[in-house]
């Protein structure tokens, strides 16, 4: 097992790496951007190193910086966290080239799927089934798009190869509007991402958000941890995920998780990876990998009892995976709100001095939180500021607690979107399960203040 590992993320998720590392029995060097010099787990750490300004470009963007600073300090391994260079292919070789054990997956896996078609590609061979769609690249072709595109049915819609996350994507309803359109994606994707592939899928138009937790090692062992439904998103952001997915028959879970372990066997997976879906009629359809730790890993954590974070370490440690599927149960429900330092209704972020904060507590109840009274918000990153997560035997316990843990919440000095998750949870149709992935915008829309 590795004696030191190098931390290079901030906020919750710095906090939660360096409590796995000391559940190890591994020392966790944290690095700081000037802003984040007075983070708690900046405070609790046996080391850390200032990587630059408040700039994320400078600091935690910086490989130099943030590999010299793994040099300097002896770690052994470095954990990107997510968002940054989580899924940056050029990071984890550079990791690996200057003798670093990259906690995540191959250079070569992330590289695939951060190109949406090859990765989907890589899918449909492994027998993961996907949107129908292009095989592939659109060619230039015109004569030729439309024809793709009267196969698929319309509407239609165009993905960059090199977007995901909801960035570049436009919907087609007409073959009228559909060359514009593919030349248009072209040019915006060559400008955004430096690749102006885009592709076609058929455009589902009330789907639910459903995504799959995989662990693998380096001995082809793999295992799915059952889903997350994160379908309660706004503009691509999600807001509160749960596990299990409201009204999915288990049967269903398991053949498309059984294709996501074969797949990842395939691949030569290794680590965490999220293969994400969208459901729609029973269905499921691939979409993107993601091939880092989520945000949203703790309610399968609740649910399954299982250490991702620890696993991520143990198994980029050349361990095998501790568990089979057969030892994998799904227990119970849980929920998560994630805590935005913003306005509840007009998003807008609200950075400042936390004068109060107060976490609530009780059975089931867990927070993953860096902030505290008297924490200063910086507004130069992301505004979640932490996560209320709740199991219950029950999706209605779940939920009950959920309400007492938002009940018992202070937050003082900020804005919050506290309140927006104390309405959703008293939401008739929230409250009945399943709701799709525009359930949300058009909750906001009916909800105007
Ligand atoms: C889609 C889709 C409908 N049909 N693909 C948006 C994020 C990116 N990961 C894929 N996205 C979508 N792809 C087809 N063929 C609708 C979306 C989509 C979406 C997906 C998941 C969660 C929220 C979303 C919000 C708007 C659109």
């Amino acid at each position: 097992m590795f004696k030191k590992i190098l931390v290079a993320n901030r906020g919750e998720i710095a906090l939660r790496i360096q409590r796995a590392c000391r559940e190890l029995g591994i020392k966790a060097v944290m690095v700081y951007s000037e802003a984040d010099r007075e983070a708690k787990y900046v405070k609790l750490a046996e080391e850390a190193v200032c990587i630059g300004p408040a700039q994320s470009g400078l600091s935690y963007l910086n490989m130099p910086a943030i590999i010299s600073a793994a040099e300097v300090t002896d770690a052994e391994a470095i954990h990107p966290g997510y968002g940054f260079l989580s899924e940056n292919a050029d990071f984890a070789e550079r990791v690996e080239k200057s003798g670093f054990q990259f906690i995540g997956p191959t250079p070569e896996s992330i590289r695939i799927m951060g190109d949406k078609v090859s990765a989907k590609q890589a899918m449909i061979k492994a027998g993961v089934p996907c949107v129908p769609g292009s095989e592939g690249e659109l060619p230039d072709d015109p004569v030729q798009i439309r024809r793709i595109a009267k196969v698929v049915g319309y509407p239609v819609i165009i993905k960059a190869a090199g977007g995901g996350g909801g960035r570049g994507m436009r919907v087609v309803h007409t073959e009228a509007a559909l060359i514009n359109a593919v030349a248009m994606t072209k040019a915006e994707a060559g400008a955004a991402f430096g690749n102006p592939a885009v592709y076609m899928e058929k455009f589902l138009q009330n789907p639910r958000h459903i995504e799959i937790q995989i662990l693998a090692d380096k001995y082809k062992n793999a295992v799915y941890l059952g889903e997350r439904d994160c379908s309660m998103q706004r503009r691509h952001q999600k807001i509160l995920e749960e596990a299990p997915a409201p009204g999915i028959p288990r049967k269903l879970i398991e053949r498309v998780g059984e294709r996501c372990v074969a797949a990842c066997k395939k691949i030569g997976y290794r680590g965490a990876g999220t293969f994400e879906f969208l459901f729609e009629d029973g269905e499921f359809y691939f979409i993107e990998m993601n091939t880092r730790v989520q945000v949203e890993h703790p309610v399968t954590e609740m649910v399954t009892g299982v250490d991702i974070v620890k696993t991520q370490i143990m198994v980029a440690a050349g361990e095998k995976l501790p568990f089979t599927q057969r030892q994998i149960e799904i227990r119970g429900h849980a929920i998560e709100c994630r805590v935005n330092a913003e306005d509840p209704y007009k998003f807008i972020p609200s950075p400042g001095r936390i004068t109060m904060w107060h976490a609530p507590g009780g059975p089931g109840v867990r927070v993953d939180s860096h902030v505290y009274t008297n924490y200063f918000v910086p507004p130069n990153y992301d505004s979640m500021i932490g996560k209320i997560i709740v199991h219950g035997d029950t999706r209605e316990q779940a939920l009950a607690r959920m309400r007492t843990a938002l009940g018992e919440t202070v937050v003082e000095g900020i804005n919050t979107n506290i309140a927006l998750h104390r309405e959703l949870m008293v939401d008739a149709k929230f409250m009945s399960g399943g709701t799709n992935i525009h359930y949300l915008e058009e909750w906001l829309g009916q909800h105007k203040r």
